[in-house]
């Protein structure tokens, strides 16, 4: 029998945040926002706007009761901008009006006056210019200086790697409801319903309880959703706060798409040192991040880029360095993956130069260089075990590449028009929020004196499958069927001071939480059993449905002791805490083991180039994963073939330019490709390494989300060998998307295949 969560939401019967009915006459919202990249305002006015039919009122910045701030990590944005504009597309004013239309033909006659300032939309323009969102941070060891001398080879070049769309289903949503004093209930599409709590009462100026989050699910998020729900889900707070009605507020996909941050972009200087052998011995390298107009979460995504600047190879000696910059484009935010597949495009391009340089293969120069059990990384934590190179081994074994390589190269000898390119992809990602304070957790059960069980976590489900999961864990623990356990809404009045659904780590650390609170009311209804079966609660057992004498069944069924546990006054509820263990991280000196365990794998990657138009296929990718004991396997597998997709459409084809006015070039789906059926892998095999010993999530499993995004990079290396093929003398820039326009410039030794500014018209 299928499960019930899957076939509710196969049948279309999920109830997203826009299905749900608000009471009574509600009012919807729409924005009205900055039509230019930088400026000065002169006037902002609303008044003819605000007679019109259907309006209920206009809200700016003058109508915040609180602070006019929503900035999570820096306090450097405003709810709706009032001197000055940073980028085209922030929040002026909220249109607030009975029905969508009267809203947006009010949203045409707002007044916006401005003087225009000067722009900047390129990450290394700012740095020069010294516009930077935090201080810079590096991570050091071992002594670079010195090493330069005893490298034999010496690599430099530059790498570029393009921002990336979320394109979740369900665009930016949220309401809010008064409620009784003073207290307003938010609905949001938010992967972090305390920042949306937390920033609703600092702009209202009320303490945190008189405002509730609560969500449902999430058509998707990516990461699109940990910080940038926050400000619509706040700006339905005020509207509910001033006229004391349910407000509904949804972006359109084109508002989405201009409003929104995306996936920063980066430009990064490599250098890279090695010994005639291709053994690494010094790394250096500066990322240049473009932030956009405000911090958002990019500190702590410029973090993790640093954590991942070596990948999954051990390099003795490195200085990483990395500068979060200001440009006036939207503030980019959180994508799956989080900054590290940024560092990780670097690693691998430097280690292709290098091997072209040696006349090696690169997948000989990641052989030689993986991570071993006890290598210290950059930052000072010890690799745990060597799932890194078991993973790559069976890979290499497994899918059979030095077999698929000779054909290749015999395919390659013998075909003018195509050419096939192959490549190895390891990943080494860590898991846990770099921030240490943030890996904190919490569940609340309870279990009906009918027998049912209501479980709230602070996870949100946004199709991940972490509500499958925390229900199999706790049907696991109380040894009942899944069907009696049922996921509550993610609310912040069950569930306090929640951290985002984020860093992959939704099912371990709520999993773990609910797991501790399931193992208490077990405990609780075994000693019960005991005394009721005169036995020992120790060699008492629940399992399917029943409590066991260990291996003979009972006459008591799962609901006859919880009801008569509930008849004997014993609480039938538990709220518990997870912190996960042995983590901490000191960032004045960067070092400390800054995660709980990393995750691990490689993929071959095969493609096929036509070499006269410059298309593509990604023929197949094989992976094997280092997933632990998956508490869903079809899920697991399912976010490693959508990761896989969606990094694979992030090397090659989702493309984001800005005019040289700072607008948004590709905010449609009609002018921003992501993968489709035809352009992602055409087959996709997946091998689970399964290592109990050293699986830290919830009943050995392992976080899934993020890492196997980065199995993606393999694509991009593999379509450069097949043009190499076509073209040896190839001068390839490292930068992607590497679409196909730009593959067929290249192979055209076409010099100029860059990104040049369109003028905007
Ligand atoms: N969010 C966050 C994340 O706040 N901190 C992290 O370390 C992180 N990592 C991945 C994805 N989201
Ligand atoms: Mo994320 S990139 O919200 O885990």
């Amino acid at each position: 029998m299928m499960n019930d969560l899957i076939t509710r939401h196969l049948r279309g019967e999920s109830r997203f945040t826009d299905d749900i009915s608000l009471p009574g006459s509600s009012l919807t919202a729409v924005v009205f926002t900055s039509p230019v990249a930088h400026g000065q305002i002169r006037r902002l006015d609303g008044s003819v706007a605000e007679t019109m039919p259907g309006i209920v009122g206009i809200l700016t910045a003058d109508h915040i009761p609180g602070e006019n701030q929503v900035g999570n990590i820096v306090e450097d944005e405003p709810l709706f901008a009032d001197e000055i504009v940073e980028y085209m597309g922030q929040p002026l004013a909220l249109i607030v009006a009975e029905t969508p239309d009267a809203a947006r033909r009010a949203q045409e006659k707002i007044i916006f006056e401005y003087d225009e300032l000067p722009v900047i939309f390129d990450a290394r323009e700012a740095y020069e210019k010294n516009q930077l969102i935090t201080a810079p941070r590096s991570f050091n060891i071992g002594d670079i200086d010195s090493q330069w001398e005893q490298c034999d080879m010496i690599v430099e070049g530059q790498v570029d790697s393009g921002m990336q769309e979320h394109v979740y289903l369900e665009t930016q949503t949220a309401f809010a409801v008064p409620l009784d004093s003073g207290k307003i209930q938010i609905g949001s599409s938010t992967q972090n319903p305390t920042a949306v709590q937390k920033t609703a009462a600092k702009v209202l100026g009320l303490p945190m309880n008189r405002i509730e989050t609560d969500v449902l699910r999430l058509g998707g998020a990516f990461g699109g959703k940990e910080d940038q729900a926050t400000p619509w889900a706040v700006m339905c707070a005020l509207a509910a706060y001033h006229y004391k009605r349910p407000v509904k507020l949804v972006l359109e996909r084109y508002e989405d798409m201009a409003w929104t941050g995306k996936r920063h972009s980066y430009s990064s200087d490599f250098k890279l040192g090695l010994d005639r052998n291709g053994r690494m011995l010094a790394w250096e390298v500066h990322y240049y991040q473009n932030a956009g107009a405000s911090a958002d979460l990019s500190p702590a995504i410029l973090e993790r880029t640093l954590f991942h600047s070596t990948n999954s190879y051990y390099i003795p000696n490195v200085r990483a360095k990395a500068a979060s910059c200001r440009t006036n484009l939207p503030p980019n935010t959180a994508f799956r993956g989080f900054g590290g597949p940024q560092a990780m495009f670097v690693m691998e391009a430097a280690l292709d130069k290098a091997a072209e340089k040696l006349g090696m293969e690169r997948e000989e120069l990641q052989q030689i260089n993986l991570l071993r059990k006890g290598n210290i990384l950059p930052y000072g934590m010890a690799v745990q075990d060597d799932h890194g190179r078991i993973c790559y081994e069976r890979a290499r074994e497994l899918y059979e590449y030095d077999r698929h390589l000779t054909r290749i190269r015999n395919f390659n000898a013998s075909n003018a028009a195509f050419k096939k390119g192959l490549s190895l992809m390891p990943v080494c990602f860590g898991i846990s929020f770099t921030s240490t304070f943030l890996n904190q957790a919490s569940a609340l059960i309870h279990v009906y004196n009918d027998g049912s069980v209501g479980v709230s976590t602070g996870a949100i489900e946004m199709g991940q499958g972490v509500n499958l999961k925390i229900q199999k864990v706790v049907s696991r623990v109380f040894g009942i069927d899944s069907d009696r356990v049922f996921l509550e809404s993610t609310n912040t009045t069950r569930n306090a001071n929640t951290s985002p659904t984020a860093a992959s780590s939704g099912a371990d650390m709520n999993g773990n939480a609910a797991l501790i609170a399931a193992r208490e009311i077990r405990a609780r209804l075994l000693n019960h059993a005991a005394s009721l079966l005169n036995a020992d609660p120790g060699n008492l057992d629940i399992r399917s449905n029943s409590v066991y004498y260990g291996e003979s069944e009972t006459e008591l069924t799962w609901e006859k002791v919880v009801n008569s546990a509930y008849m004997q006054r014993i609480d039938l509820s538990s709220h518990a805490f997870y912190a996960t263990p042995g983590i901490e991280y000191d960032r004045s000196t960067e070092k400390g083991n800054a995660f709980a365990y990393h995750v691990m794998g490689t993929a071959l990657t095969e493609v096929t180039l036509d070499v006269l138009r410059g298309t593509y296929s990604i023929d197949s990718v094989s992976i094997v994963h280092d997933s632990g004991l998956s508490l869903d396997e079809a899920t697991d597998r399912g976010q490693v073939e959508g990761a896989l997709a969606q990094g694979i459409g992030w090397m090659t084809l989702e493309e984001i330019r800005f005019s040289d006015k700072g607008r948004n070039l590709a905010a449609n789906l009609a002018s921003y490709k992501v993968p489709d059926l035809y352009s992602t892998a055409k087959s996709v095999n997946i091998e689970f390494f399964r290592d109990p010993e050293n699986s830290r999530g919830p009943l050995n499993s392992k976080a899934i989300g993020e890492p196997p995004f980065m199995y993606g990079i393999g694509a991009w290396f593999a379509l450069r060998e097949a043009m190499k093929a076509a073209v040896p003398v190839l001068d390839l820039e490292y930068r992607a998307p590497l679409t196909p326009e730009k593959v067929l410039l290249a192979l055209a030794h076409c010099e100029k295949y860059a990104d040049s500014p369109q003028s905007d018209t």
